[in-house]
């Protein structure tokens, strides 16, 4: 049996997951959150170390989806803040919010403009 489960954002975008999908979430989660320290919680390292392999090397991209799915802005990811930010690339999570994290990504000094020196290689 699946229970939809209804995620709210602070927009007030609906959108329905199922309770298979949260629990793969949980899975992912556990999973990451107890790399290196099994706190319940994402730290950068432990982002760093599921993307990269690396733990220790800064990556802008990598460091910029942290910092975005960071959403209390504590250094930290916790489950609520892991399926929040993860179901905006669920296929029926809204086009717009799709294109907005993408825009984000690149608008590093979030100014709501992608300057030359933020699409530069580095
Ligand atoms: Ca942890």
């Amino acid at each position: 049996m699946i229970f939809p489960v209804l995620l709210i954002s602070k927009t007030l975008n609906v959108l329905t997951v199922t309770e298979n999908e949260v629990e793969a979430l949980l899975h992912l989660f556990k999973k990451l959150s107890s790399a290196i320290t099994d706190d319940g919680l994402i730290q950068k390292v432990e982002f760093r170390l599921a993307l990269l392999r690396d733990s220790n090397k800064p990556n802008l991209f990598a460091d910029r989806v942290f910092d975005m799915f960071d959403i209390k802005h504590n250094g930290a990811i916790d489950f609520g803040g892991f399926v929040r930010s993860m179901s905006i690339f669920h296929p029926n999570a809204a086009q717009e919010k799709k294109i907005e994290l993408a825009f984000k990504l690149f608008d590093l000094r979030q100014s709501g403009y992608i300057e030359h020196k933020e699409v530069r290689t580095h």
